[in-house]
């Protein structure tokens, strides 16, 4: 493809050179090694390194291009940038279309591969025709892991984090934890796939288990994995709360890649035989059998044949998880002749328009056509609730990550995650059931050798792009911009929420919403919609306030908008038991200040509307994040701490990233 180098690049050389000169390393040493900018790679201690692709999405896109405009350079800096448009894909007003016109002029203007609508779901799309191994890929969504599939380094991080680097500056981050993950036995019985293995660690591990670790898989199960199935479960690994996850580089990698027609972008990444790991897991591939998440947290996992009987509304297959060409062509194979339960509607998704095209080639469309599927445009679509809502109380089956209440666009659905094929069979029945238990036949067609290779709805960037206008339509309101963090908060509890509280909490997605992500204004009203309707009405009214909240805080995804429109409605503070990665940055990212008790009880003696008092704010950032939180109502005294970096401490007393870069460019 025209643009992107073929040509060796640095980056290559001085990974080949650090896997000479440095023995016993694992895969994601090897990497960061070769793109370090400074630090040293131990664990927890903090890192930045060089970033060589980022990728955005339309629904954090907008932002992320606002904030790169308002840093004032002419050029994106990174190897590569591409913006996609697979989100805000229901164009029922001028919103989206008109966010899809800014993010198409923004992207030639500077310097960015344009993704059309229609082009496919990011993750899938860039590992197509994008992903290379040994690199390192920042996308502005949580599941840009995807990438880990290829053997790349993938980290998801709000849209501020993307302009940044999209700026030329490097990623920090503390050296995470790396989780070698022994995969033994294959995966080679009918009806458990790849999406099993995911689930299993999900239940093994929960969705907060992953927090500060990377995930890297190994063992003599990694070769009976193919490179779509690798991608399932570094997608899915984003519900570990995982930082990341990755495969190594071997032949089946070259396989996928020669068949997408980039063999050249192929070279092989291994660990050293005596590489050290901070823990090991193993998963045994010839145990596993079909399991499934039960409403309304990918965690909640049980074996599928536990909740056999189970009477099915509504069946989806796709999303960035399972929309591969292998995976259409097993659904095509098992609908085929066949048609889906009455009492039921199924979707599917193809994940992008390579896949569309291809299965419109094979006859799988068509069979699926005939079994009375509803096809969708290769988009995010029911997964982030953008159609397809189920009916009232309804059983949905996706073969998607998340389960969050809500999220599919119906409060009171039953929302269960399983594998493609198991959701399939399910289709045909009615009824959930493990086909594998029935003896039913199902035999996976062999992995593609040649893909349908079409970049026609990837639209490069101009050489010179002078006369590129950068459109904006009305949806698209300037950023608002927090005040330098004060020296003393006081401010009531506006809310007080439980445990694993979800961005999809925060601030809501589906179809009514999500066309508002260029407007801060409008979508603050909707902050904590779903769970507290007047949030928004009473936050506005307290001027300041504060939130308290339990473990894992803010897990899901990298929306920055959950914490920009928190700050917008005046919240100064959240203090939680702990916090999910990617919000707790964003949270620094718009000088909202995130502190965790010292000690977990204290969360009880906190009610909803006391009044918290935190003196010193600022000193204390500065000098080791210890906090002393007062109780106004009772007196009490809570130890809370944040440990920031040097970089998040500037940011913090600047009232945000941008503030702070605004302030060193003066
Ligand atoms: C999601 O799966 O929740 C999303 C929608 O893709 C988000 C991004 C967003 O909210 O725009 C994510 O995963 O980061
Ligand atoms: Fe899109 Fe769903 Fe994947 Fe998020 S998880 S990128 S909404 S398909």
């Amino acid at each position: 493809m025209d643009g992107f180098s073929k040509a060796v690049p640095p980056w290559r050389d001085r990974l080949l050179k650090s896997e000479e000169n440095i023995l016993g390393k694992n895969i994601v040493q090897k990497i960061f090694g070769s793109h370090l900018d400074s630090g040293k790679l131990e664990t927890d201690q903090p890192i930045s390194v060089n970033i060589d692709q980022v990728l955005t999405q339309d629904a954090t896109g907008t932002m992320a291009f606002l904030q790169f405009e308002a840093m004032g350079l002419p050029k994106i800096k990174t190897e590569l940038a591409v913006s996609y448009i697979d989100h805000n894909m229901l164009q029922t007003s001028f919103r989206n279309p008109d966010d899809h016109k800014y993010l198409q002029t923004a992207a030639a203007k500077y310097g960015a591969y344009y993704s059309r609508p229609g082009n496919g779901i990011c993750h899938q799309v860039h590992l197509e025709r994008f992903g290379v191994p040994g690199k390192i890929l920042l996308g502005s969504d949580s599941h840009t892991p995807t990438g880990g599939g290829l053997g790349m380094i993938s980290i998801g991080v709000g849209g501020i984090d993307i302009a940044t680097t999209m700026a030329g500056n490097p990623f920090e981050l503390n050296m995470p934890k790396v989780v070698k993950v022994n995969l033994t036995g294959e995966l080679n019985r009918p009806w458990v796939a790849s999406m099993d293995i995911i689930l299993e660690m999900l239940r093994r591990l929960t969705v907060k288990g992953g927090v500060g670790k990377i995930f890297e898989y190994s063992g003599p199960g990694v070769a009976s994995l193919t490179l779509p199935e690798r991608a399932t479960i570094t997608n899915m690994g984003a519900e570990l709360g995982a930082t990341t996850s990755l495969f190594p580089s071997d032949d089946r990698t070259k396989y996928f890649l020669e068949a997408q027609g980039r063999g050249d972008d192929w070279h092989e990444l291994k660990a050293d035989p005596d590489a050290e790991y901070d823990e090991e897991m193993e998963i045994n591939l010839d145990e596993l059998r079909p399991l499934i998440a039960k409403p309304s947290s990918p965690d909640n996992v049980v074996p599928v044949k536990e909740i056999e009987g189970l009477k099915v509304d509504q069946v989806c297959v796709g999303s960035c998880t399972n929309s591969s060409y292998q995976v259409m062509s097993g659904i095509g194979e098992l609908l085929k002749d066949k048609v889906i339960a009455p009492n039921l509607s199924m979707t599917v998704t193809p994940g992008t328009k390579q896949v569309y095209e291809m299965m419109a080639d094979n006859g799988d469309l068509a069979s699926m056509i005939k079994a009375g599927v509803r096809i969708l445009e290769s988009a995010c679509g029911p997964c982030i609730g953008m159609g397809q809502a189920p009916p009232s109380g309804g059983v949905s089956i996706r073969s998607f990550n998340r389960n969050f209440k809500g999220r599919s666009g119906t409060m009171d659905a039953q929302v269960y995650l399983c594998n493609p094929f198991v959701a399939t069979a399910i289709a045909l029945e009615g009824k959930v059931f493990d086909p594998a238990d029935t003896g039913m036949k199902f035999e996976e067609r062999p992995e593609s050798k040649q893909f349908i290779v079409n970049d026609n709805f990837l639209i490069p960037p101009p050489e010179d792009s002078s006369d590129v206008e950068v459109l904006r339509g009305p949806n698209i309101k300037p950023i608002p911009i927090n005040e330098p963090l004060n020296d003393t908060i006081e401010a009531p509890v506006v809310l007080k929420t439980e445990d694993n509280i979800s961005t999809d909490d925060i601030l809501p997605a589906g179809s009514e919403i999500l066309p508002l992500r260029s407007n801060i204004p409008a979508i603050s009203e909707f902050v904590y919609h779903r769970l507290d309707e007047t949030f928004a009405k009473r936050a506005k009214e307290l001027g300041k306030s504060v939130i308290i909240g339990g473990n894992n805080y803010g897990q899901g995804s990298s929306r920055e908008h959950a914490a920009m429109a928190p700050m917008y409605l005046g919240v100064k503070a959240v203090i939680v038991k702990n916090f999910a990665r990617i919000h707790r940055a964003n949270l620094i990212n718009f000088g909202v200040l995130p502190l965790e008790f010292d000690y977990t009880d204290d969360y009880d003696k906190i009610n909803q509307d006391d009044t918290l008092k935190i003196s010193g704010v600022r000193s204390a950032v500065d000098n080791g994040g210890r906090f002393i939180l007062e109780n106004e109502r009772t007196n009490e005294k809570y130890p809370v701490h944040g440990d920031f970096s040097e970089r998040q401490k500037k940011v913090l007393l600047a009232g945000g990233l941008l503030p702070y870069i605004k302030s060193q460019s003066k």
